[in-house]
This record gives structure tokens, sequence and C-alpha cells, in this order.
């Protein structure tokens, strides 16, 4: 469960936590939502009765106190839990035992997140415990569901921000088909919480589900209820580096038949592998090999499956390269015994004795096994350094100074073993003169990753194996998609920084590019006020993209005009030829005359008015971002169509483009059923695109030329008098070429 890890690894977690008895899903989760035992609850089973106890759900004591909450469910008993004024945004399907209810929760969940309108939102999957029933906890399917699972708690946390909390708990466990019992496997749960509150890579040696209603209480700031009956156990998390550290420690005092202390073998395990520039997963698993044996009752010789005992409790705090070699050493033992006939007369003592213990030499079958095992060459590299790790003499680092290393590697995520392979910068993966990939998709399926580094700066090294026997070492550098620029929305205070700076078209081109990106519009004075000079201006910024309007259209009064815009009337607030595909990117518009009374430009920022919209009515902005419109302009010659929102958004739902232009607008094409929302949201959208303090209003001047990018910055014109002449020449270009130059200055 990547995700899962990922939130415990960032966050704080128990995965030793308990649940109530009976450990049954309404009882259990009545303690969970009113932190209060069964005792208290009164509820014995799934049949739904009114609730004994006045301690409220953690939903309904937070919007007591003005919070706004919302839950997910699928499960009809389910309803008595809740007071009737806990939750403010209701999401119900009366169902339960259908896998497939998961997906409806999750995604309905997700785009109620997505709109960050709720304090707390209660989000419950059901099918894990359906198919536990089913198949069985820990069956194939069982854990098919939790990775399914887990994918849509990805999901959930994907729009959540740093500053947003999470908790990951469940009602409880189950072995075989029940959990109705008090066995370790049916009360035992876990708990995860991320939260700028909790620090990263820590754990709580307990947790109870009681604890989870106060817990959210401080992690969403509202009071708790004295009638809970624990306290949060937020603030009282402990690193995980030293519980380890701790436990490594305590090893000095066994020495389980060898000369030395398991402490000081651990340490020289780890000198050997560190001493040989081993992968710094290949230093934690020799410096952890052995940890196994302080969970349990180890006795004189130690646990006998220490190995699979310390495996498990690391594989929910290290990536499997450091887990699973630890896992396979005992049995790269045996491995080594039966292929290398020098190898058991070069080991211990002590390691002979226990090696019938551990089932003795393998047979052919398990060699078969062992070597199919994609971690069995790291277990063998791991069994070396383990083996030279008896010396009663040797000089080597101290515990403590290994404590850098495991906390980098418990604050690091588990890698995605496709991404690594085709992340690799190596010469035979990237040409040295273009950067351009040489590998293909399939050469980037079917690796595990064996070995990896851990230091944050610099290049990374990541081992790779591919079945049977093919490695590869993948050198990284770490690096992000980050926003490729930055926007800064601006009003009509514009106006006024218009008046006083208008760019040299020689001189101040860097700055001009740099405004284009940040604001959308540039103006230009000191062109020569003749035809052609826009073309010849654009041609320097980027490549002019020909139209049917030409590669340069002259915008000026004519009879039988094909276009609105080629009259003297007035024309509103507008994007360009939204009925292309691409919609232009710049505009560009050069005056060489404008002497009639009237014709001033009308200049406002889309992206702005898009963001107070989604701030001020959710829903228009969804409407906007949601509905088909279709966009067309036909002639003699051409028949343009486009089908696109108002309002265009990214893959991250941020604000990508805005057309509007009412002119071309088919309305038609808007459906009889989203008619009702499409208006009301059209109408308030344009209403804050062309309020007084949205607008900039400027007479262009003969020599003035105006650069915009046509997806954002919306234009329009007074209408004019046609008596004295107007006349201006415009063309468009695409804005890669602006966004290109801006990358080339700033790196
Ligand atoms: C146009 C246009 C602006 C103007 O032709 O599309 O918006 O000032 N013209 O004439
Ligand atoms: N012109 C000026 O996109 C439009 O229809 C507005 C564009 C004709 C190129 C006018
Ligand atoms: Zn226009």
């Amino acid at each position: 469960m990547p995700e899962l890890i990922n939130l415990a690894r960032s966050g704080a977690s128990c995965f030793n936590a308990t649940t109530i008895t009976p450990s049954i899903t309404l009882p259990a989760h009545a303690s969970m939502l009113r932190g209060v035992d069964a005792e208290a609850h009164g509820i014995r089973d799934n049949d739904p009765i009114p609730l004994r106890t006045a301690a409220p759900t953690f939903l309904a004591q937070a919007k007591r106190q003005g919070l706004r909450t919302a839950s997910f469910t699928s499960w009809q008993p389910f309803e008595c839990l809740f007071e009737d004024d806990a939750i403010e945004e209701k999401f119900y399907i009366n169902g339960g035992y259908d896998p497939s209810d998961d997906i409806r929760i999750a995604e309905a969940a997700q785009k109620l997140l997505q709109q960050r309108q709720h304090h707390l939102v209660f989000v419950y999957l059901s099918q894990v415990d359906t198919i536990g029933h089913s198949h069985g906890w820990d069956s194939t399917e069982y854990i098919e569901s939790l990775s399914i699972v887990d994918s849509y708690l990805g999901g959930l946390v994907a729009d959540l921000t740093v500053q947003d909390s999470v908790i990951v708990t469940t009602d409880h466990g189950g072995l075989g088909n029940h959990h109705e019992h008090s066995r370790p496997e049916d009360v035992r749960t876990f708990v995860v919480m991320r939260s700028p509150k909790i620090a990263s890579a820590s754990f709580w040696p307990m947790a109870s589900i009681l604890d989870i209603a106060p817990s959210v209480a401080t992690l969403a700031d509202f009071k708790p209820s004295a009638l809970w009956q624990t306290q949060t156990i937020v603030g009282h998390e402990q690193p995980l580096a030293d519980f380890l550290i701790d436990k490594l420690q305590r090893t000095a005092a066994h020495r389980y038949g060898e000369r030395l202390d398991m402490l000081d073998h651990a340490l020289q395990t780890a000198s050997n592998a560190a001493n040989t520039q081993a992968d710094e997963s290949m230093i934690l698993a020799c410096l952890m090999h052995d940890i196994g044996h302080s969970f349990g009752d180890a006795g004189k010789w130690g646990l006998a499956d220490h190995a699979e005992t310390g495996a498990e409790v690391l594989l929910q705090l290290f990536n499997p390269c450091v887990v699973e070699p630890i896992r396979l050493h005992v049995a790269a033992k045996r491995y080594l015994v039966s292929k290398d006939n020098s190898y058991a007369s070069k080991l211990s003592k002590a390691s002979i004795e226990s090696l019938a213990e551990q089932g003795g030499p393998m047979t052919d079958e398990e060699i078969t096994t062992f070597e199919a095992n994609p971690y069995h060459l790291a277990a063998i590299e791991l069994r070396r350094f383990d083996d030279a790790g008896k010396s009663p003499t040797m000089m080597v680092a101290p515990l403590e100074s290994y404590r850098s290393l495991i906390e980098a590697a418990l604050r690091s995520s588990p890698r995605n073993a496709s991404w690594v392979r085709d992340a690799c910068n190596c010469e035979s993966c990237r040409d040295r003169n273009n950067g351009q990939h040489k590998i293909t998709v399939d050469d980037i399926t079917g690796w595990t990753i064996v070995g990896e580094s851990y230091s944050s700066s610099a290049k990374q090294l990541v081992k790779l194996q591919r079945s049977p026997n093919e490695l590869h070492l993948c050198t990284i550098e770490p690096s992000e998609l980050t926003a490729l620029y930055t926007v800064d929305t601006w009003g009509n205070e514009l106006e006024k920084h218009f008046e006083n700076s208008q760019f040299d078209t020689n001189a101040d081109i860097p700055r001009a590019i740099e405004q284009m990106i940040s604001h959308g519009i540039v103006l230009f004075a000191g062109l020569k006020s003749e035809p052609n000079e826009v073309l010849r201006f654009a041609e320097k910024l980027g490549f002019v993209r020909q139209t049917n309007y030409g590669s340069l259209f002259d915008v000026i009064a004519e009879p039988d005009p094909i276009n609105l815009a080629y009259t003297p009337v007035g024309l509103a607030l507008h994007t360009d030829n939204p009925y292309r595909e691409p919609c232009p990117g710049v505009q560009l518009l050069h005056c060489i005359k404008n002497s009639s009374e009237g014709g001033q430009s009308l200049f406002t920022d889309g992206f702005r008015a898009a963001a107070l919209l989604r701030e001020q009515h959710p829903s228009f902005f969804i409407t906007l971002s949601k509905t088909p419109v279709l966009f067309r302009f036909s002639d003699d010659s051409v028949d343009l169509k486009n089908i696109k929102p108002i309002i265009e958004l990214d893959c991250n739902g941020e604000i990508h483009a805005v057309r509007v232009n009412h002119r071309s607008m088919q309305t038609q094409s808007i459906a009889q059923s989203t008619r009702n929302q499409f208006y009301p949201a059209y109408q308030k959208f344009v209403e804050l695109l062309s309020s007084k303090d949205a607008i900039i209003n400027i007479k262009l001047n003969p020599g003035e030329l105006v650069m915009f990018d046509n997806r954002r910055v919306l234009h329009g014109r007074n209408a004019y008098r046609i008596n004295e002449g107007r006349h201006l020449q415009g063309c468009y270009i695409d804005i890669d070429a602006i966004r290109s130059s801006h990358l080339k200055m700033t790196g």
C-alpha cells in the first residue's frame, strides 16, 4: 500500500493499534466516531439501535463549533451513529456489500475535496471487509483489494496540501473469514496520520480506536468533547529513528553463541558494506539484519525465524530493497551451503549450529524458488557481509553515526521502479547531445529496485534488476515538475502603469516578455505609423500564425464586412477566434490612425475574473469549466467550428484558458439540460470581467502597439464615429515562442 506507507512515513503511524471488543463493524465505528467504548455507547452488534451515550461524534462536535462537515458512507446501519446535525454535506449509497461502492464513494469525495469548501470530511471505504469475509483476511483477493483501496486513498489525498491533515484508520482486523472474536488479529488495527502538527517518520507504540475522535479535534482545531474517554495522541508520537536505535542498542546484551555481542556484529556487518561502497539500502539492511531477535523472546540462541520477524516489522518503515534482503539472509546461508562447498567451512560455529534449526541446506526446489526472488542477489551480498562481521577486534563506526542515514531512509517515499528506470540519465539511456531518451517504454517495464541511496542532494543511485539477471544502475537527478511560469492577476490599476510605462520595441524586449508571462499584456510605443509594421515586429518575437484573415489583418470599417470587427460598432470584451484550433495564442494590434471620436481599447484579465468566480461562486465556476460551447465562424470560404468550455482547466484543475466571444458563440449548442446552470454562470462571469475595477481603458495613439495573451486577456473597443478615420493592423503569433524566450532568459 504505497500511498498509505507514504502517509505513514511523512507523518506518524501505529501498526499495533487496537479496536474495541466486540470487534464488530458497527460497535467499532461507534467507538471511532464517538470516542467511547461499547459499554458506554451500547452498540453490541450490527443492529442499528439508538446510542446510549451523549458523547457526540467528532463530526457533530466540529459542526457545533462552526466547522463545515461532510461524510461519504455506503452502509445503512451506519446512519444510526450520526446525530441529525452532524453533517452538512452528506453523500450516501444504500449499499456496503458491493466492492464497487468504493469507487463511487472515492470519486464523490475527491470531487468535494477538490472544492476545498469543507473543514472535516469523513470517508468510509468498505470493500476490504467484504472481501475479507468472502475470501479470507490476507487472501490473494484481500491483498488485491488493499491495493485497490490504496489507490483510492491516493486519489483522495492527491489534491490536499501539506497544510491539510489526514487520518487513515480501520474499525477492526480479521482472521480466516471472520473478525468478531477477540483474537489478536481481530482487534489489531492501524492508525496513520499526516499533518503539519505531526513530526514526520514518527510512531506511537500503542493507540486505540477511542483516540481517533480527540485526535481529529486536535488536527482540525476544535474543542474535544469532555465525554470522550481518551485524549489526543497528537504530540505524543516518538521518532522512529530513536526506536530503532534503541532496539539495536539493546542487542549489545546478547551474543547468541558468537564471540562478539550482537550490536558489534551489526556494526561490523554494516561497516563491511560501507567499506565496499555498497548501496545505502544495503548498509541499512546490514545494520538491522538481526533486529528480529529484539521482537519477542529470543532465548539464548536467538529467534530461529528472526529474519522473517524483523522483515515484518521493518516492512512498514523501509523500502523492500532494505527489508527483503533481511528477510532472505537466513535463506541465503542455506542457499550458499548448498551451492558453494567451501562456504560451510568458513561459517562460525554458532552459525553452523543454527543451520539445522533453520532447515539445513536448500533442496533443488528451494534453490529454484530462491533464485527467482529478485532480491536474492542482494540477500547473498548481505550474507557475505554478515559472515565477515564476526571479528573480535574490528574497529567500527558507532551506532549513532547511522542516525542520519536511518532518518533519510525513513523519510524517503517508495520509488516507482518504472519511473526510476525511465529517469536514468546514463549515456546508454539518454543522448548526450540532445538529451532525448534512447530507451522505449518496453525498456522500463518489469524492474525491481534492489538497491538505492537516500541522500536528497545531487545525483541518486538506484540499482534495478529485471529477471533473469539483468541489472541496471540508474543515475537520477532529483527534480520534480514545477509550474513553468507564475501569473500575476491584475485589475484596472494596470491602466496607471500603462500611462508611464510603454516599452520600446528594441530596448525593452526582455522586460516585455517578462510582463507577457506575468500579466499577459504589454504596451509598446515608438513604432512607425505605417502599414506592415506589426508583422515586422511580430516576426522578431515568434512565429506568425496565418488564418483565413491573412497573416495580417486590417481593422477598419468597410462595406459588407465579413466580421463585425470591420465596422465602427463597439466590440464587447472577447477572445479572438475561439472557433479556431488552436485558438490564437498572442494577439498584436498596431495603431496606424485613431483620430475618430471613441474607439478606445478595453482590456480585462480573464484569469482574475475566473479566480474570483471560483472563490465567490464555486458552482458557477464548475459549470463554465464543464459546459461544452460551440464557437463558429463561417463565410464564403471557411466554416470554422470548435467546441470548448468558457473556462478551460489544466489537468491540475488550474485555470488554463478563457474563451468568451458572444458574437461567435452558437446559442443552439448550449444543451437544454444545462441552460439553467450555464446562463447565470456565464452572466456572472461576464459581470466580473467587465466590472469597473477590472477593466482598463486606453486610447491607442498612432505608433503604439498592444500585445496580449489572447486566451487570458479579453479585449474590446468602444464604438467610434466613422468620419475621421481609424486604422489598426493586427496579427497573431504562437505563445510558445514567448514562453520559450522567457525560459531562456530565466533558465
Ligand atoms: C478585433 C478587435 C479591436 C479594436 O478586431 O477583433 O477586437 O480596437 N478590434 O478595433
Ligand atoms: N479579426 C479582427 O475572432 C474574431 O472573430 C474577432 C478577428 C477579424 C481577425 C475578429
Ligand atoms: Zn478582437
